[in-house]
């Protein structure tokens, strides 16, 4: 199968990206997508969230690991949200957890993960792994994702 062919199955390409609260994620997107704008939001039934009710709840730290970030000038990209292993964070990694687990059983390939970014911060004033991150890297190579969280 050649490129174009794949691209098409695909739809667009599906990152779920998973980091600390302030990683930098959001930066790292805009980035990769070289531009200065917020993503616009939609959520799983594909609805366009308003941005300022948004707004309030991100400023609680809140992510909806199901809702889709896609920045107007890069359509194909198509971005998920979520929290890693931080301590205290257990319902956060779960639903992560949960949501790579159900995504791999999807059956049609425009729905299912094809990227999963990891953001670990590298300045001084943070740990390097949490207990969480260093058990998920252990396992995460020998087993596959459908079955490593059932
Ligand atoms: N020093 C430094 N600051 C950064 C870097 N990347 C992002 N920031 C700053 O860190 C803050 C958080 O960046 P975001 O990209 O919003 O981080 P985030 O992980 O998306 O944050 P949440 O979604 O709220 O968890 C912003 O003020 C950025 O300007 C970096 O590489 N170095
Ligand atoms: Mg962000």
């Amino acid at each position: 199968m050649d490129s174009s062919k794949i691209k098409e199955k695909i739809g667009r390409f599906r990152i779920l990206v998973i980091g600390r609260a302030n990683a930098g994620e959001t930066t790292i997107l805009q980035r990769v997508c070289n531009t200065r704008e917020n993503p616009e939001i939609y959520n799983s039934a594909g609805e366009k969230i308003d941005p300022t009710v948004l707004m309030a709840s991100t400023e609680r730290g809140e992510h909806d690991i199901e809702n889709e970030m896609v920045f107007r000038n890069n359509p194909g990209l198509v971005f998920h949200d979520s929290r890693g292993f931080e301590a205290g964070g257990e319902s956060e990694s779960d639903k992560m957890k949960a949501f790579i687990a159900s995504r791999s059983k999807e059956s049609t390939l425009k729905n299912q993960l094809h990227a999963i970014w990891y953001c670990i911060p590298m300045d001084e004033a943070s740990r390097s792994f949490t207990e969480g991150e260093i058990k998920f890297f252990s396992q995460c190579d020998r087993i596959q994702p459908s079955l490593m969280f059932d």
